[in-house]
């Protein structure tokens, strides 16, 4: 069990305004405020309520989770590779899975390049669940991989049980095998990368899991869908362009909420160098990959944006007190573009209301979490 956070954090607003965040330098594994620029003038009084507020924060990110939270089901989809922030991604499904706050019910890709189901395999095996059930698709579905061959490196280091695409099942077996063993409206879906099995689940028939077709499955049994997807309020995002049709059909079809992290959210949160700058983590699958890709690219010279963190952190905690959301519509064109309307509907998108920073802290100090004992 690792420490974890416990949210909200209780930063008046008096110590937000009179505080800057700046992530240069690694202070705290939990803390990433590493320079504190004081504005103008702080008299000692006020000093004192700062430093106060910090001793608060530092205590309070240290208490052990809460017991009694029921954790959140999730079923992870993501195009792990091309980018990286999908390997963010699911290392802080892991650190929130130590801490009770998650369960994993199935790890599954929505890009299909040999190797993909291996490199899942990877980084279950890393965080010590080997058996968490993996899938890929085997049908029409793109094979998108990563241009820095970080995916090849962790093959080449890091053991895994699984070698080839062939050993694990289809995509959509997972998803309908998964959802038909869950309670009702227990299931949270989290989306990073494309929508192509969400699609062919929803358009799929009954079969010896569920006597359900697709639809009904979901409508019976996922609470909420999270997605990284869309750029708002319009624009053309990668993960929803990329299989347009498959993207179109979803958001027109689904059936329960759904909770959007839009480009827009995560292209300012900037994480990793911590990581990377972290010598006391070694052998780690997550580093590695960080370490590989950074130095790789001008544009992260300062971290990688944190696209696909940013549907895991909200998926797992809810979006408060980081974002407000916006209810409306995504809908998607032909082309894969998407527009946002505000007529009624079960999509809901982040807005920003706390500094990137803050949410950038976070991210960063759990991609540092190492995995535990625990199955
Ligand atoms: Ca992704």
């Amino acid at each position: 069990m690792i420490p974890f956070p416990s949210f909200p954090y209780p930063i008046p607003a008096q110590a937000q305004s009179t505080l800057l965040f700046e992530s240069k330098k690694w202070v705290h594994p939990l803390v990433t405020v590493s320079c504190i620029r004081m504005n103008n003038y702080l008299c000692p009084y006020m000093f004192g309520k700062i430093i106060l507020c910090l001793f608060l924060l530092l205590k309070i990110t240290f208490l052990p989770a809460q017991q009694s939270h029921q954790p959140v089901s999730i079923i992870f989809d993501s195009d792990m590779g091309p980018d990286y922030d999908d390997v963010g991604a699911i290392a802080m499904l892991h650190a929130f899975a130590d801490s009770g706050y998650a369960k994993i019910l199935a790890t599954v890709a929505s890009t299909k390049y040999e190797g993909v189901a291996a490199v899942f395999d990877v980084f279950n095996t890393y965080f010590k669940r080997p058996g968490i059930m993996i899938g890929v698709p085997k049908g029409k579905a793109l094979e998108l991989k990563d241009i820095q061959h970080w995916t090849d490196t962790l093959l080449l280091k890091y053991p895994h049980r699984i070698k080839h695409n062939d050993e694990v099942p289809d995509a959509t077996e997972v998803y309908r095998k998964v959802l038909a063993s869950q309670p009702d409206k227990s299931v949270t879906i989290v989306t990073v990368g494309f929508l192509t099995n969400l699609s062919l689940l929803l358009q799929s028939p009954a079969d010896k899991y569920s006597n359900l077709s697709g639809m009904e499955l979901v409508k019976q049994k996922v609470k909420q869908l999270v997605c990284m997807a869309g750029k708002f309020p319009s624009g053309s995002e990668f993960n929803v362009n990329r299989d347009a049709a498959a993207s179109q059909f979803v958001f027109k079809n689904w059936e329960t909420p759904v909770l959007i992290s839009g480009f827009e959210i995560g292209v300012k949160i900037k994480t990793g160098l911590p990581l990377v700058n972290n010598d006391a983590i070694q052998n780690s699958p997550v580093k590695d990959v960080f370490s590989i890709c950074i130095q790789m690219s001008a544009e992260d010279s300062a971290g990688r944006s944190s696209w696909d963190e940013t549907a895991v952190l909200v998926a797992v905690k809810g979006y408060k007190p980081w974002y407000d959301i916006v209810t409306g519509k995504i809908t998607v064109a032909a082309d894969g573009s998407n527009t946002w309307s505000n007529e009624p509907a079960l999509h809901s998108r982040l807005a920003e209301v706390q500094s990137p920073g803050i949410v950038q802290g976070l991210i960063d100090a759990m991609i540092m979490h190492e995995p535990t004992n625990k199955k």
